[in-house]
């Protein structure tokens, strides 16, 4: 396989960044690139780089040997100065040395090909990257410790041992030898295998709704001081703010940390009658936003209190919290509001995003679920729950054992394909090409 190199962190500036190369024969280049004897693997050395005689960067080195190595190849890491340009420059000098630049996921993959890890660990590695939130990733952590897939293994493990009994009786039928001694005693060890794999693939979720961040959407009146709001939460101005009624006219986006979640916060135009035709199509997308958002933060003040059933009409069951801003200008706290804030002075912020916090992080949660995983996983487990429901009902009405040990297979086969055991390379493809850069 070629030797493949990439930056593994993200090609912006920063205090260092690191390059992985991979591929048998890159140890080669090290007396070339860096002037220190690099002798031991697994060592962090420190030493600077050099191509061609010129000196490149002052960095460290450690070097792996196949197949101790995460892609179980010969590998090296490289970490420099975080800066673009020394980031350019290192990667000119991979590519003068005819290293290739990695495809998404490719380390991964040749981990996964060397044996190193399994294709749901290789899965895992990915998501767990991309796990907005800590419960999500515990959730996948799980998957990466290898729990998930002793457990499949298991299962396959007793699928196989009741093939062997089915497949024996249909092998020497014509001998003494007996495999199946009596059909109910067959469906009972199916029935309980198959509830038990029920059970196992409901503590499965797959990762396409939960990685997917929640949506909240600051929405209300014009003026009540929604952009200001969206400013002091994300500690910055990404919103214009003006005392002008219908100064927000399109959607604004950002992303916001909070201690257990990360979400998608929104900053929409305030809603009224108007005969602007460009603040009429802005309140438009409020209002279909609000639809699609987990949670609304409505957002009033002193002169606009009273539409507060307006609005609550507006959303109907869609989820939202009732925050009264600009107390700093007066000591009236009416009834019926979740929140009282005052954006400009950011009093009432850190109850705002604790409550966030609480509200989304446990709505995501589903306390039953341990395995967080894709959903090709989730659909090869509804596969295999009903052909084993297929297989007891054979049994039952006394079906041939050549079907029975048919459905068998395929339950098997399919459970292969979850660890990556007989997995097609047009799949491996597929699912490699979603990873990042470097992993
Ligand atoms: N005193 C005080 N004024 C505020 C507060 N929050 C916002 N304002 C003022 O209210 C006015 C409107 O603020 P914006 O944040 O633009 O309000 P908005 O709801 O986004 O307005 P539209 O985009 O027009 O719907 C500005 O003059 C702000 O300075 C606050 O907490 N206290
Ligand atoms: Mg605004």
């Amino acid at each position: 396989m070629s030797i493949i190199y990439a930056l593994a962190t993200p090609p912006a500036q920063s205090a260092i960044c690191v390059f992985r190369v991979s591929g048998q024969g890159c140890l080669k280049v090290l007396p070339e690139l860096f002037n220190s004897r690099l002798d031991e693997p697994r060592y962090f050395y420190k030493t600077e780089m050099y191509s061609r005689g010129l000196f490149v960067d002052s960095v460290a080195v450690v070097f792996f040997k196949g197949p101790k190595s995460f892609t179980g190849e010969d590998s090296f890491e490289v970490y420099a100065h975080g800066g673009l340009a020394v980031m350019s420059k290192i990667v000119e000098v991979f590519a003068a040395l005819g290293f290739q630049e990695a495809g998404p996921g490719e380390f991964s993959k040749r981990a996964f090909l060397n044996s190193k890890i399994s294709l749901s660990q290789a899965e895992a590695v990915s998501d767990l990257i991309e796990a907005s939130s800590k419960e999500e990733a515990s959730r996948v952590s799980m998957v990466l410790s290898g729990d998930f897939e002793s457990q499949v293994f298991d299962f396959s493990g007793r699928l196989d041992a009741l093939r062997v009994l089915v497949e024996g009786e249909i092998d020497f039928t014509d001998e003494d030898e007996v495999f199946v001694e009596n059909l109910a005693d067959l469906e009972a060890d199916v029935s309980s295998l198959s509830a038990e794999f029920s059970s196992f693939a409901g503590a499965c979720s797959s990762k396409k709704n939960n990685l997917s961040k929640p949506r909240v959407l600051i929405a209300g009146p014009p003026n009540t001081g929604k952009s200001s709001l969206f400013n002091s939460l994300l500690a910055r101005n990404r919103s214009i703010v003006s005392s002008i009624a219908g100064t927000t006219r399109d959607l604004i986006d950002s992303e916001l940390v909070l201690q257990n979640i990360v979400l998608t916060l929104g900053d929409s135009a305030g809603v009224r009658d108007t005969d602007d035709l460009v603040e009429g199509a802005g309140i438009n997308i409020s209002l279909s936003e609000i639809n699609k958002s987990d949670l609304v933060i409505l957002v009033f003040d002193a002169e606009t209190k009273d539409s507060v059933s307006f609005f609550k009409k507006l959303l109907g069951e869609s989820e939202h919290l009732l925050v009264y801003n600009k107390i700093d200008l007066s000591d009236e706290r009416p009834e019926g509001f979740d929140l009282f804030v005052s954006a400009i002075k950011m009093d009432g912020l850190n109850d705002l995003r604790k409550l966030l916090d609480k509200q989304l992080s446990y709505s995501k949660s589903e306390p039953d679920l341990s395995y967080l995983v894709r959903e090709r996983h989730i659909n090869i487990f509804s596969e295999v729950s009903s052909r084993l429901d297929l297989v007891s009902t054979s049994i039952k009405s006394n079906e041939s054992l050549d079907v029975i040990a048919e459905n068998l297979k395929t339950c098997r086969d399919l459970l292969a394909e979850v660890v990556g055991i007989k997995t097609s390379d047009e799949l491996l493809g597929e699912i490699f090409s979603s990873f990042c850069i470097g992993k």
